[in-house]
């Protein structure tokens, strides 16, 4: 875990310098790693569907960077950011997006069905919404054992519109589970704006918690500083029994839906705009001073461990016809 100190005089919190160059170059890292998936995906050597969180880095990193290894998460179909900030080594990932059964799931899941248990994974899901019910449960486990454990989940904006999402928060709120709802607002549910999915102004959406009588905190998403401690004090108020929390975060997604689309349906301006000033890494990289060298530097490292994953993937192993129906249940 990074390290919180006072900020002189004021009795604000705040992470050190250390910490948030830390932060910074894990963000880089996840972004490298899905500018080299879109990549390669346009080359036509990634198999399936993908959808890239380019932008919304700092709710990954500050999320994940508050969580020990024994807590859980469930991610959506946007989850390479959530498994590489939970600790799945990139070189695993990869190899799952290239099919391959050195892959986080055997080459079995693909970029939607990241799992890796390991440190604490409990898997992205392809289902809008579809991770909340298992972190009840996850949260639910922890209580009745009585561990220190939190369960979280991801989802976005959208999935604030599902029955799933109001049933999770109600019975988690009712049981006092130690959970914490993570919703990654950007603003868009595939084409589909804010003002067109939400009865709420998009900035409001965490007032959603009242209904459920939920403690509600929010950060700015694109301030990764903003998000980690908002992400201690959630998980604080989860482990002290006063129940879940609605960890409501606002972020941009700054490409497209899914890897591929055109995005006729945005503004070119607005688009532009936001890329301009709400590029969490370009913020944060501001806030820090870091100079060219020292940009260049954790440039290079990281995307040499990108290139490595990829070299590491093609590597692999691909699986057999007999395979495919293993660990199928049906
Ligand atoms: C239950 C369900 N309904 C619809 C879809 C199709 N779908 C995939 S992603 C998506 C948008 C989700 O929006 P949001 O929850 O805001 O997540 P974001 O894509 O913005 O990260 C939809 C409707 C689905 N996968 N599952
Ligand atoms: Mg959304």
């Amino acid at each position: 875990m990074a390290t919180v100190e006072e900020k002189a005089g004021t009795g604000k919190k705040r992470v050190s310098n250390d910490a948030l160059r830390g932060f910074f170059r894990e963000m880089l890292l996840i972004r490298r790693f899905e500018e080299k998936v879109e990549e390669r995906f346009r080359a036509g050597e990634l198999p399936g569907f993908l959808h890239v969180a380019i932008g919304q880095e700092a709710v990954a990193t500050g999320v994940c960077s508050a969580l020990t290894r024994e807590d859980v998460f469930a991610s959506t179909h946007r989850a390479h950011g959530h498994a590489i900030a939970k600790g799945t080594p990139v070189d695993k990932i990869m190899a799952e997006l290239y099919g391959k059964m050195e892959g986080c799931s055997g080459g079995y899941g693909g970029s939607m069905h990241l799992y890796d248990l390991e440190v604490g994974n409990l898997g992205a899901n392809a289902v809008v919404a579809g991770g909340l019910p298992a972190i009840v449960g996850a949260a639910l486990a922890f209580q009745m054992r009585d561990e220190k454990r939190v369960a979280v989940a991801f989802f976005g904006d959208g999935a604030t519109n599902t029955g799933t999402f109001h049933e999770s928060l109600n019975l988690a709120q009712l049981w006092k589970v130690p959970a914490i709802f993570v919703l990654e607002n950007n603003g868009w549910a595939e084409s589909t704006p804010a003002e067109q999915q939400l009865p709420l102004p998009v900035d409001q959406l965490g007032k959603r918690a009242a209904a459920f009588g939920m403690k509600l905190i929010e950060a700015d998403g694109q301030d990764v500083e903003a998000v980690y401690l908002a992400a201690l004090a959630a998980r604080d108020h989860a482990l002290a029994g006063k129940g879940p929390v609605l960890l409501h975060v606002r972020t941009f997604r700054l490409t497209g839906h899914f890897v591929g689309d055109p995005q006729v349906y945005r503004d070119r301006e607005a688009l532009k705009q936001e890329r301009e000033t709400k590029d969490p890494i370009r913020l944060l990289g501001a806030r820090l001073e870091l100079t060219d060298e020292d940009l260049a530097a954790i440039d290079a490292e990281v995307t040499a461990k990108v290139e490595a994953s990829v070299e590491f993937a093609k590597a692999g192993t691909d699986p057999q016809p007999e395979d495919a129906l293993k660990y199928v249940y049906a």
